[in-house]
């Protein structure tokens, strides 16, 4: 079973990933791991964290000669601005800080977490919940799409929105959707909605505001039947929506219509079946974003996640000083304005990784060969049918 854990504090010294499950003699580079990483550091309204970091992954484990051994997989990115932050967040139990952070931020960990864990500084709580842990999650998304793409499964993911500015997607080819995506500075292939993006953001930030927005993550050429009907935790739309659920600041995740299905009539709701002697059965629309019953339908997955607005705000929200009790304003600390272009690209890490685990658990093996032999026999019996 293909499996992950992270570890690492936003400004200590690295954030890793174990992951254990893939199958040996897949080709692994760490170059091709770092071209997402950069990915995801990019896009207008990033804060000046950004500037500091260049991450790069460093494989410790699980890969010999650039191929895996099918045993677990240790992906390290150092922090570069820990050297700024070696006194602020020292293991040894000296504390050389003795600045406490005392106004939790509405809407982050903080409040909550310092209650929770008994500590009076809620910068132990900040630390991990701090979105840089993505970083590892986007490294072990990038192993997984390697493993995708040996079975022709490719995943990309687009901004739809950003505050009150919407992409308008119709006069758009499908086809030219990822170019014009990687184009833009917000990760919007609607180049006249991405000027617009950037004009949102800029003025968020001359507000001392944060700006959310949505992004869509679609996964071409999955095949019928991974996840399953028969329990809740197995299936495949539960266990996306989870993945994509725990990335920092998403609020909501939509399948196909998503909300919308509440609009509509039953009659227009799904996706008729039709069948022909050259494709099989088939359908002309994609309303239910490519899961019934738990399981992916052969159809592309389509997904939409809304992010909330960062709560680290420079135009401080109302809180109270956890130790004197008295109203105050929130902390205001260094911060991205908006992140949902960079968060598109941990969804889709999201979505490759629960992807690879459901085509592991389908097809089996040890090694990759015996995980495509498996496959190839299984869509032949689909195609025949
Ligand atoms: C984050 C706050 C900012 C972001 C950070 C997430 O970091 P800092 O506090 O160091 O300015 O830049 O995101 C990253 C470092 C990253 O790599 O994505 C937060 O509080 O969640």
């Amino acid at each position: 079973m293909i499996r992950f854990t992270t570890a690492g504090e936003s400004h200590g010294q690295a954030i890793l990933a174990i992951l254990e499950g893939i199958p040996s003699g897949l080709n692994i580079n760490s170059e091709d791991i770092d071209v997402d990483l950069a990915r995801r550091q990019k896009g207008y309204g990033r804060g000046n964290r950004m500037r500091i970091e260049t991450d790069q992954v460093n494989i410790l484990s699980g890969v010999r000669y650039a191929r895996t051994l099918g045993s677990p997989i240790t992906l390290l990115i150092y922090n570069k601005d820990w050297e700024n932050w070696q006194a602020v967040m020292s293991p040894t139990s000296v504390d050389i800080d003795g600045k406490y952070l005392q106004k939790p931020r509405p809407g982050h960990a903080d409040l909550v977490g310092l209650m929770k864990y008994g500590v009076n500084d809620f910068r132990d709580i900040l630390e991990r919940a701090s979105a840089r842990e993505t970083a590892a999650r986007v490294a072990v998304g990038a192993v997984c799409r390697e493993l995708l793409k040996e079975f022709r499964i490719n995943i990309y993911s687009y901004v739809t929105s950003i505050g009150k500015v919407s992409a308008n997607l119709s006069t758009i080819d499908k086809k030219h959707i990822q170019h014009l995506t990687e184009m833009s500075f917000v990760r919007c292939p609607d180049k006249v909605a991405s000027k617009k993006m950037i004009q949102a953001i800029k003025q968020a930030s001359k507000n001392g505001d944060t700006l959310g927005g949505k992004f869509k993550i679609i996964a071409e050429n999955v095949p019928i039947g991974l996840g399953s009907h028969t329990q809740w935790d197995l299936k495949l739309d539960g266990r996306l929506a989870q993945s994509l659920m725990s990335i920092q600041a998403i609020k909501a995740v939509e399948f196909g219509l998503g909300t919308d299905f509440s609009k509509v009539l039953g009659s227009l709701a799904h996706d008729e079946i039709f069948y022909s002697n050259k494709n099989g059965f088939y359908r002309t629309t994609n309303r239910a974003g490519g899961t019934e019953g738990g399981m992916s339908n052969g159809q592309d997955i389509e997904i939409t996640c809304t992010m909330k607005p960062i709560p680290s705000l420079i135009k401080q929200l109302k809180s109270v000083n956890i130790h004197t009790k008295k109203p105050d304003k929130a902390e205001a600390v260094r911060s991205d304005v908006c992140a949902v272009p960079a968060a598109g690209v941990v969804g889709e890490a999201a979505v490759a990784y629960e992807l690879a685990r459901a085509m592991v658990e389908k097809f089996g093996g040890d090694s990759l060969e015996d995980m495509k032999k498996n496959y190839k026999s299984y869509i032949s019996r689909i195609k025949g049918l």
